[in-house]
């Protein structure tokens, strides 16, 4: 049985456990491609063929989403929520048995460092599940009495019932994180999913596919199609008029095709989109901390975070000393390790760090003063096919600069001074992207009034990436549609019926 599920023992790259067959789990059974096709699954630290992911045709999908049709109403369907709420909860206690697993395959798709994947994207795994069964087990239902011509009066209530099949189709940078944020809801709500994670981080999707066989979890509830965006994988499934609603997180771009292929059916759509996230760092601040923060926010993940600052506005009396506290902390990060804490991680691919490195050089075509980095690190020569890139800080850019504008998605930030908090707040604000936003600063009253008035999703003061899985996470503007976390998510995951009764 294990070894139909792997096909293949496991291969060791890097020294971690890793499966060299990424296979599709359909209907409860992990297979291969209908057409045999696979593609290469590459080691982003080393640049070499880790494994073969095979890739699903439009007939997989179409049977995996067949699959989740037919779950909604078998023994899945016909669960209480409190018996559904067990099985999810086996389901984060299983991530958090297999940790281990889940992170060498993490770290394997991604190159990130280990102790990112193990605080960040493994425990996010567990509780992004452990948490949406809470939410659904203490869920409201709104109630009112109507009166009546009659005098008898009525009583409105509504029920929430589950939105059938849901597309979840995510992207490389947080691969269990952001795909089980969806998932947990899809599931607690009771509706079945068909996910398609990114074609460069396919691994802890499929190895989630084993998590679900331990729990007892019913055949087609969860199902993983492996493969690429357009005209394949991506797009067989989110076209598919058997899907009711597609979870999407990705660029800003893509969103726009779903958006469309979305149209056919008049299907609901959740989008987490990019950003290009402002910091405004007051000369009242803590500069210990912010330098720290800000640091963070613009290197963490190699600068793969859709929350990460790539815009970041000092007020003019401290921007000297900030900016050179900034640069000494991006020089303390180094290529090369792990399971070195200052690791800094490869990029995803080689053709993003093309991309990464075209801005690099646009900036100083655009006049940027290069305070740091600017090009690809020395490594020692055994990583040297890692898509190594430099943590980067340039001034000096005009703020309608292109690389103050698009969306980088590397470790990479333009540093511009201000004189005023109504100017802070103009730069900030000046962009079509609204995700999140930052604020530094000791001064109460500012930090309310200056965070109320950015134009963003999420605007954290004198932190960053601090989640509460609650609250509503989600963008203004290009960075996305809709709201999820906490009992937010419930508005995209159920339909919502209100029943009438007259007395
Ligand atoms: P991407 O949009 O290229 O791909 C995301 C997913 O969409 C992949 O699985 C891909 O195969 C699929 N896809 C691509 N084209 C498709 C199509 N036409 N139809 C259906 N599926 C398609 O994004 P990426 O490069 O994987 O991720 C980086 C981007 O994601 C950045 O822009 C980043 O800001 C954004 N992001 C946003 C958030 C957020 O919460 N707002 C979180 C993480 C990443
Ligand atoms: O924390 C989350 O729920 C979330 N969606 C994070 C997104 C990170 C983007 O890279």
């Amino acid at each position: 049985m294990e070894q139909a599920r792997r096909l293949e023992a496991t291969d060791a790259a890097g020294g971690l456990e890793i499966a060299r067959h990424i296979l599709n789990y359909i209907d409860g059974r992990f297979e291969k491609g209908s057409a045999g096709a696979t593609f290469a699954n590459i080691d982003p630290a080393s640049g070499l063929e880790t494994g073969r992911v095979h890739e699903a045709t439009r007939a997989d999908v179409d049977r995996a989403v067949g699959a989740a049709r037919r779950a909604l109403t078998g023994p899945w369907g016909k669960m209480t929520t409190a018996e559904r709420v067990r099985l999810i909860a086996a389901v984060a206690d299983e991530i958090e048995r297999r940790a281990e697993d889940f992170l060498a395959a993490e770290v394997a798709d991604t190159g990130k460092p280990r102790h990112v994947a193990s605080h960040i994207d493994i425990p996010r795994g567990a509780s992004n599940f452990r948490m949406f069964a809470d939410v659904v087990s203490t869920l409201p239902t709104e109630t009112f009495s109507t009166p009546t011509p009659d005098g008898a009066g009525a009583l409105n209530y509504s029920v929430r019932k589950p939105k059938g099949v849901v597309a979840v189709v995510c992207p490389w940078n947080f691969p269990l994180l952001l795909m089980t944020w969806k998932v947990g809801p899809a599931l607690a709500c009771g509706n079945t999913v068909v996910v398609k994670p990114s074609e460069e981080t396919p691994r802890t999707a499929a190895l989630l596919g084993e998590v679900m066989d331990a729990v007892g979890m019913p055949a087609g509830v969860y199902n993983v199609v492996h493969g690429f965006g357009p005209d394949a994988a991506g797009e067989f499934l989110t076209s598919h008029p058997g899907v009711d609603a597609i979870t999407f997180t990705g660029e800003t771009g893509t969103g726009e095709a779903i958006m469309k292929q979305a149209a056919v059916g008049v299907r609901d759509i959740s989008f987490e989109l990019g950003g290009k996230n402002p910091a405004v760092i007051f000369a009242d601040a803590d500069l210990d901390k912010a330098v720290e923060g800000v640091s963070r926010a613009a290197f963490l993940n190699t600068g793969q975070v859709c929350l990460g600052t790539e815009r970041i506005y000092v007020e003019r009396s401290i921007f000297e000393p900030f900016v050179a506290r900034l640069a000494a902390a991006a020089q303390a990060l180094r290529p090369g390790d792990v399971n070195d804490p200052q690791y800094v991680g490869p990029l995803i691919s080689e053709e993003h760090r093309q991309k990464v490195l075209g801005y690099y050089e646009r900036a100083l075509a655009e006049g940027a003063t290069l305070i740091t980095g600017g090009g690809i690190p020395q490594v020692d020569p055994a990583a040297s096919g890692g898509f190594w890139i430099e943590p980067t800080i340039w001034t000096g850019l005009p703020h309608d600069a292109a690389v103050m504008r698009e969306e980088i998605f590397g470790p990479c930030c333009g540093v511009i001074p201000f004189d005023s908090e109504d100017e802070a707040v103009a730069l900030a604000n000046d962009t079509s992207y609204g995700l999140c936003a930052t604020i530094w600063t000791q001064n109460l009253s500012r930090a309310h009034r200056v965070a109320a008035a950015m134009s963003v999703g999420i605007c954290w003061v004198n932190c960053w990436f601090l989640r509460d899985l609650r609250t509503a996470f989600g963008g203004a503007g290009q960075s996305g549609i809709g709201r999820e976390g906490g009992q937010h998510s419930l508005e995209f995951y159920t339909e919502l019926e209100n029943i009438c009764v007259k007395v």
